[in-house]
């Protein structure tokens, strides 16, 4: 576990037009990540089939990609301890009539095909997406809040 593990977190096309952008961004601030990389794009489904590409052959695969290139979405880098994993419990389950209540799907979503939200499943995962999104870099910077978060940092 890392004070600086990064997870790609992104607000899937239904969550821009739902306007749960803010919130969910509030989310990963008020936690103590640091937000080190942000943009709104509009993905091709060419792009999106790299992100998916353990999924391609699932039933739900052509269905997935075009309903994440219907719009824009949110790409993010959060950075912090355990990034990775808290990222994933925030979000909540896959399907978001399992996720707990408290966590972004469980209170904002019903439906898989409509979850709103996306994040990293691992380590390795997060480091392939990063590359994927942000070929550009991320930004770095030092975070005031650093030292009141997280101890011994
Ligand atoms: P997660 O997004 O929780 O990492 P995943 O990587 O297994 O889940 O699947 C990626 C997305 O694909 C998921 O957020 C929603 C969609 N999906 C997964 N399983 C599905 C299913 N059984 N039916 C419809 N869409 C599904
Ligand atoms: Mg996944």
């Amino acid at each position: 576990m890392s004070f600086t593990e990064r997870t790609y977190i992104m607000i899937k096309p239904d969550g821009v037009q739902r306007n749960l952008v803010g919130k969910i961004i509030a989310r990963f601030e008020e936690r103590g990540y640091k937000l080190v990389a942000l943009k709104l794009v509009h993905a091709t489904p060419e792009h999106l089939e790299k992100h998916y590409a353990d999924l391609k052959g699932k039933s739900f695969f052509p269905g997935l990609i075009k309903y994440m290139a219907s719009g824009p979405v949110v790409a993010m880098v959060w950075q912090g301890l355990d990034a990775v994993k808290t990222g994933r419990v925030m979000l909540g389950a896959t399907n978001p009539l399992q996720s707990p209540v408290g966590s972004i799907r469980g209170d904002y979503c019903l439906s898989v095909g409509r979850n709103i939200c996306h994040g990293s499943d691992s380590v390795e995962s997060a480091e392939k997406e990063i590359a994927l999104w942000f070929p550009e870099g991320i930004v770095q910077y030092t975070h005031i809040q650093e030292p009141w978060v997280l101890e011994d940092n």
